[in-house]
């Protein structure tokens, strides 16, 4: 527990040291693959990660033509729901589409 206290008759006056974590961040990766269309991955960067049109092409484009690329870095609990987001909309589609995690 970090935290400098000064008491005075046993009561806690202050805390002078910050006592919260900064959350340690994730990288959420997309895969490429043979099948899924670049407009539903197009349309996943967008709606999952908030990117904008143009950014979403860039970064679709990014893992066709290197395999994989960084869609995002969130706290340990956020990544997995966007990948299983990013899964669950993928298998409603029909298209294999996987993304994955990394420590920073
Ligand atoms: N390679 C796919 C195609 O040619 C497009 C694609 C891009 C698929 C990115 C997955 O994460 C991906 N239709």
């Amino acid at each position: 527990m970090a935290g400098t206290e000064r008491r005075t008759d046993g009561e806690i006056l202050e805390r002078t040291k910050q006592e919260t974590k900064k959350p340690e961040l994730f990288k959420v990766l997309l895969l490429n693959d043979d099948y899924t269309t670049m407009e539903f991955v197009v349309l996943v960067l967008e709606q999952v990660f908030l990117k904008s049109p143009a950014e979403a092409f860039r970064v679709m484009m990014h893992v066709h033509t290197q395999g994989k690329g960084l869609c995002g870095l969130y706290p340990h609990d956020i990544a997995e729901t966007k990948i299983e987001t990013v899964h669950e909309m993928a298998k409603e589609h029909g298209f294999p589409l996987r993304a994955d995690m990394e420590a920073e």
